[in-house]
């Protein structure tokens, strides 16, 4: 390996083959009792919650560890409220044809449609922007390097972050979410690339039996 500055690992901790096979079923059940939700209660979560759910997701690896992404973490109500009116009339065109058939048939299943309250009933929405140029220091203006993976895995952190934390989670995706950069004041470098939805549960929320369907270990994974 080329000389570089380097300190020993000192926070890895080994488990014993018991405890790591215990270790990793008990992730298997909590993980599998995640679940898109689309029904909000309106009660409130310290925003010390959210900020560790941050802190976690910006622990992500990526690209010469170059972090190109931000959060935006927004409760005021009237942000809420502009960022659903733009993603709802974004939603009308999309399910009234641009969509197109075939997309729209593959969400039935789901029972979506261009109505989202709960992007003003959840305590928090979570704007993710990704960064083409940046670096390690906040002022930096290099390449960055495989931005799309590296926000997509900073992006999962933060989702089981906020599951362990004991909330539920959306993933929403309003085409186009450039709306998102102007409300949320974001620099012309950063790109909206997802926004999450996290809160409580409403009390009637349900999970559609599409979403629950999984494939099978054999379909998702082969051993060689
Ligand atoms: N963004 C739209 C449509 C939508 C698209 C996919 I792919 C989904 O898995 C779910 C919804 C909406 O949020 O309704």
């Amino acid at each position: 390996m080329q000389s570089h500055d380097a300190d020993p690992l000192t926070d890895y901790i080994e488990y014993s083959c018991e405890e790591m096979l215990a270790r990793s079923e008990t992730f298997y059940a909590e993980i599998k009792r995640r679940h898109s939700i689309r029904s909000f209660s309106n009660r409130p979560v310290p925003q010390a919650v959210i900020e560790n759910c941050i802190k976690s997701a910006a622990t992500a690896p990526s690209g010469a560890n170059h972090q190109p992404w931000h959060f935006v973490a927004v409760h005021s109500d009237d942000i809420k409220k502009q960022i659903r009116e733009q993603a709802e009339s974004h939603e009308r065109s999309f399910y009234e044809g641009r969509a197109g058939e075939e997309w729209l048939d593959a969400l039935k299943p789901l029972g979506t449609d261009a109505n989202k309250p709960y992007l003003e009933e959840a305590p928090w929405l979570i704007a993710i922007f990704s960064q083409k140029k940046g670096g390690i220091h906040a002022d930096d203006n290099n390449t960055n390097y495989y931005v799309h993976e590296s926000v997509g895995i900073a992006t999962g952190f933060l989702i089981n972050a906020l599951h362990s934390s004991g909330l539920v989670t959306l993933t929403h995706t309003p085409k186009p979410m450039s709306f998102l950069s102007k409300i949320c004041q974001r620099p012309e470098n950063d790109r909206a690339y997802m926004l999450i939805i996290t809160g409580y549960p409403a009390e009637d929320a349900t999970v559609p039996h599409h979403a629950l369907v999984k494939k099978s270990f054999d379909e998702v994974c082969t051993i060689l």
